[in-house]
């Protein structure tokens, strides 16, 4: 025994990074790579060359945008939710379509972050001043427990931009459970996910030429540095993407160039990296049609829709709850 009190920890990051930094192999959270300049560096991965993702999901969006308002809509009306909207900048293409239609619905997007909400519900207003938009503040769990009470109207649940592959297939079960059981039985969730494709497109749009996604992933040093008075030299580290086909998985690490010990002074702690250890910071799963059928298996939901660009590159889903 002694007499060392369990340290206590100022924010969520803090104490991830105490965790994730004093185990082995060492890791970080991919959640905590959108401090505000992760924020903005997303935003130029999403303008890359290499970074398909952003623009083709925009493509499906656009191209099926009536198809997919017939699916949406219905006499009474829908409530629009969706999961980390982020800038909206795809959802704007099903917004601007519903307007001319006269859809009668609300949108609540989804965010963490307060100052996302408030510059999308400002440019929402300018854009569709006729929008009814209702912001919802927290995590995607608090928000979900507390829209499933909601039965006055049909819920469409968006989450949008593979945002799913930052979860384990297996954590991904159980979000798609949680969303599952906060659906009725008219309920329609609709998810893009990035699917399985030629392996060097994979990794090239995790590991662009002008290194956006270098210095996106080496944030979270500088964020340490910023946050957590932390001593990263950002030049010790490498930028590594791996892309696994068989398992679908991408992975992000860093990895310390040098042997190193690195102070991370508000956690009074001191980091030894070995030559070559690595700190993983990212998953970003790729699936399937088979790897998609299991997820909805396991969740409780099935499949009524599918929409794909041209190459079958990225896909969109529309599930119902299973009754
Ligand atoms: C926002 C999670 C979909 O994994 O493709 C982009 C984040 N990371 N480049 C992804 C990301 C590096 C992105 N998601």
């Amino acid at each position: 025994m002694n007499n060392t009190k369990p340290p206590e920890f100022k924010t969520q990051f803090a104490e991830d990074v105490f965790k994730g930094l004093t185990s082995y192999p060492k890791k970080i959270s991919s959640k905590f790579l959108y401090d505000e300049k992760g924020d903005e560096l997303f935003q130029q991965i999403m303008d890359l060359p290499e970074y398909y993702l952003t623009g083709k999901e925009y493509q499906i969006l656009k191209r099926h945008r009536e198809e997919l308002g017939d699916e949406f809509a219905s006499l009474e009306g829908f409530d629009l939710i969706e999961l980390g909207a982020g800038d909206g900048k795809k959802t704007k293409v099903l917004l601007s379509h519903f307007e001319e239609k006269n859809y009668d619905y609300k949108y609540l997007p989804v965010d963490i972050s307060k100052n996302v909400l408030e510059q999308l519900k400002g440019s929402l207003q300018q854009e569709f001043p006729s929008v009814e938009v209702e912001p919802q503040q927290g995590t995607y769990a608090e928000v979900l427990s507390r829209l499933a009470d909601y039965r006055e109207r049909k819920k469409v649940i968006l989450f949008l931009g593979s945002n799913i592959g930052n979860l384990t297939p297996e954590e991904a079960v159980n979000f798609l459970k949680k969303i599952s059981s906060a659906m009725h039985e008219k309920d329609l969730f609709f998810m893009g996910v990035d699917q399985k494709k030629d392996p060097k497109v994979i990794l090239d749009a995790y590991n662009d030429g002008a290194g956006v996604t270098e210095a996106f992933n080496k944030n979270l040093l500088t964020r340490m540095n910023r946050e957590l008075d932390a001593e990263f030299d950002p030049e010790d580290f490498m930028h590594w993407p791996l892309y696994d086909p068989e398992s679908g998985v991408a992975k992000s690490f860093l990895v310390s160039k040098k042997e190193q010990t690195v102070a991370i002074n508000a956690l009074d702690i001191k980091v030894h990296f070995q030559k070559w250890e690595t700190i993983h910071t990212e998953v970003s799963q790729k699936y399937d049609d088979t790897s998609i059928a299991w997820l909805a298996k396991e969740a409780g939901l099935e499949i009524s829709g599918c929409w794909a660009d041209k190459d079958s590159c990225f896909k969109n889903h529309l599930f119902k709850r299973i009754k």
